[in-house]
């Protein structure tokens, strides 16, 4: 039973990264809330208040004045159905922080690049007056900027579609959606419904501010609507810098450069200048510059970050030459479309995939499978939909089951080509999360005799 029934006593459901955050700013601003997670943990020293361990309790819950909850936490777990059907207020940290914040927020979503996106833009931007900070999905729990009171002049905010969906919409002044592609079928209804909590982005966007989507045209409705509301529209993809803002523009000769603008005037970087691999990668190369040129970075400054970004770690990271082949680390890429994107920067390479499908389809990836890649070595726990991808692209297959026997597996396929991790799922069937996937990668490749 609640201890405390004020109308605004909280209770905030999941204790991790988030949850946390979200108990120190309501402490930090006086307020009451109890603590609430389904795994056994306990509260980091210093935070003191009831906290309730075990499957959520629907009826607990009742008695709160309003729920926080997480963005790992699924949005229809019953205990919250029933509580938003008792018309209790039930929402996320986004939801708070577009409360309190009174700066500019800058804003990018999409299923991937989007870390990389906001991490340029927020090296790039750190050159104004007050710098920016970056916050959200990227790893830093949003409201941690502002819990003290002070508050950056602007933040660049990594959204995920679990954030989006749980807050009513926020007011960024420039706003990104950098592609919709599967992911997260065990935690939204459907496609309609992933793609929905992305565009609640936007929602709010109106005269002054700015919008980025992609050139295609799926989302030319989306770039007309938000015309009509006064929205600076900017497109991206590959084609023209005559007809697109920013992105990739293709020669005659078969050489590419990477374009944007800073006001009329087109800005370019030769692809030979670039240290980043793959198409997908150059994009979000371009909408952050485009970004930074939209608020008056100068081009130098552009160029000299893009230029020198050799790509994050666990996105498509080389890890260098060992025993006579390349290596490369893309645990990040836990749905197909970026496995994809991954495979395609390769002519032929060994592939080491597997883990949690998350209810995804992968058989789309048959044709890319088949065209770019010489050996599959699955690991994790959905072998069997991995197993048949190689079979549908008739590719050879090794179900090797862990990171350790795909990377000594790798190593007696044929001399030379490429390895690269891209699982194309998620980790947490036998990792915390990706990075510490990536880790064992790179510590299995590490420990191998260099020159074996
Ligand atoms: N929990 C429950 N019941 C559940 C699920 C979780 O009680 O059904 C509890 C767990 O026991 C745990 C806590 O909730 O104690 C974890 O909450 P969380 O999963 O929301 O994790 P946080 O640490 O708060 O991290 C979240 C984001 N996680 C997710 O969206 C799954 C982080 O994104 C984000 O960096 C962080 O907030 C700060 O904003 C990670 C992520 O995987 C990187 N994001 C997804 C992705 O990129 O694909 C969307």
């Amino acid at each position: 039973m609640a201890a405390n029934k004020g109308a605004m006593h909280t209770a905030v459901v999941g204790m991790g990264r988030t949850g946390i955050s979200v108990v120190r700013f309501l402490l930090a601003n006086g307020m009451t809330c109890e603590a609430f997670d389904e795994s056994k943990l306990s509260l980091p020293a210093g935070i003191d208040l009831p906290l309730h361990i075990g499957a959520l309790d629907g009826v607990r819950l009742l008695s709160f004045g309003r729920i926080i909850v997480s963005p790992g936490i699924n949005w229809h777990h019953p205990a919250l159905v029933s509580a938003r059907a008792a018309g209790i207020p039930v929402y996320g940290d986004l939801q708070l922080f577009g409360e309190h914040f009174h700066g500019d927020m800058i804003a990018v979503t999409g299923t991937n690049g989007k870390t990389t996106t906001v991490t340029l833009i927020n090296t790039m931007l750190d050159v104004l007056p007050g710098g920016i900070e970056a916050a959200g999905n990227i790893g830093k729990p949003m409201l941690e900027l502002i819990d003290t009171g002070d508050q950056p002049p602007r933040v660049v905010l990594e959204l995920s579609s679990f954030q989006l969906e749980r807050a009513e919409p926020i007011h960024p002044c420039w706003a990104a959606l950098l592609n919709v592609q599967p992911d997260h079928a065990d935690m939204h209804v459907d496609m309609q419904a992933y793609r929905e909590a992305k565009l609640r982005l936007f929602a709010r966007q109106g005269a002054g501010d700015k919008a980025m989507l992609p050139v295609d045209a799926e989302w030319d409705a989306l770039a007309g609507e938000l015309k009509s509301r006064g929205v600076y529209v900017r497109r991206f993809g590959v084609g023209s810098s005559d007809g697109l803002d920013c992105g990739v523009q293709m020669s005659k000769d078969g050489s590419w450069q990477l374009f944007w603008h800073h006001y009329d005037q087109p800005y370019t970087i030769e692809a030979s200048e670039l240290q980043a691999r793959g198409r997908h990668q150059h994009l979000n190369l371009a909408v952050a510059g485009q970004a930074a040129a939209d608020f008056g970075i100068s081009p130098a400054v552009i160029r000299q970050s893009l230029t020198s970004f050799r790509g994050l770690s666990h996105r498509l990271q080389s890890l260098g030459e060992v025993q006579g082949r390349q290596w490369f680390n893309d645990s990040k890429a836990t749905n197909p479309d970026a496995a994809s994107a991954a495979l395609h920067s390769f002519e032929q390479v060994i592939w080491i995939c597997g883990g949690l499908r998350k209810g995804l389809d992968i058989s789309a990836l048959k044709d890319v499978v088949a065209e770019h890649v010489a050996l599959m070595l699955v690991i994790g726990s959905d072998m069997a939909a991995f197993i048949a991808l190689a079979k549908l692209a008739g590719v050879r297959v090794d179900a090797v089951g862990t990171m350790q026997k795909a990377v000594a597996a790798a190593t007696t396929a044929t001399a030379g080509l490429p390895v690269l991790l891209s699982p194309a799922a998620a980790s947490q069937d036998q990792f915390s999360d990706y990075a510490e996937r990536g880790r064992c990668f790179a510590d299995a490749v590490a420990a191998l005799e260099p020159g074996a």
